[in-house]
């Protein structure tokens, strides 16, 4: 069987996580499935550079909530790389509905709600490029 490509992927710890203390933990079961962060950024994201980052749910009811909730305080951007490393960081992180993540995943573990759900993650190479550009301008 042939080994997957090698990828990146952008996560982000979101502003309930980082105001939790998770950092570290949640870094860390990356580091621990073999996923190695290859750039790192802590930032309060401002509403302008929000708006872009979620473009994708302009249209959305829960747009300005998703908007305000990300630039509310810091958070930290990492991209991360290795062998399937979009799907599979998919899979660490869960559903995105916080009460149908499955314990042992990281939304499983820490979310409390829908927007308060610890970590964002790219779910295509197109968003990974869009977003990883977006985070680290
Ligand atoms: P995910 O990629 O798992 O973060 O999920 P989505 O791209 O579907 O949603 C982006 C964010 O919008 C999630 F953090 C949750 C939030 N959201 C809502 O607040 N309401 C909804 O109905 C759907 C998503």
């Amino acid at each position: 069987m042939s080994l997957p490509a090698v990828e990146r992927t952008l996560i982000v710890v979101k502003p309930d996580a980082v105001a939790r203390g998770l950092v570290g933990e949640i870094i860390g079961r990356f580091e621990r499935r073999g996923l190695k962060p290859v750039e790192i950024k802590m930032q309060t994201v401002s509403k302008a550079k929000a708006t872009q980052f979620y473009i994708v749910h302009k249209d959305k009811p829960f747009f300005g909530d998703l908007v305000s909730f990300i630039s509310s305080g810091p958070s930290v951007g990492v991209v991360l790389e290795g062998r399937d490393a979009i799907a599979l960081v998919r899979r660490v992180i869960g559903s995105t509905k916080s009460w149908e993540a499955a314990p042992g995943t990281i939304r499983g573990d820490f979310a409390t709600g829908l927007l308060d759900n610890a970590i964002h993650a790219s779910d295509s190479k197109e968003s990974f490029d869009w977003e990883s550009k977006t985070y680290f301008s």
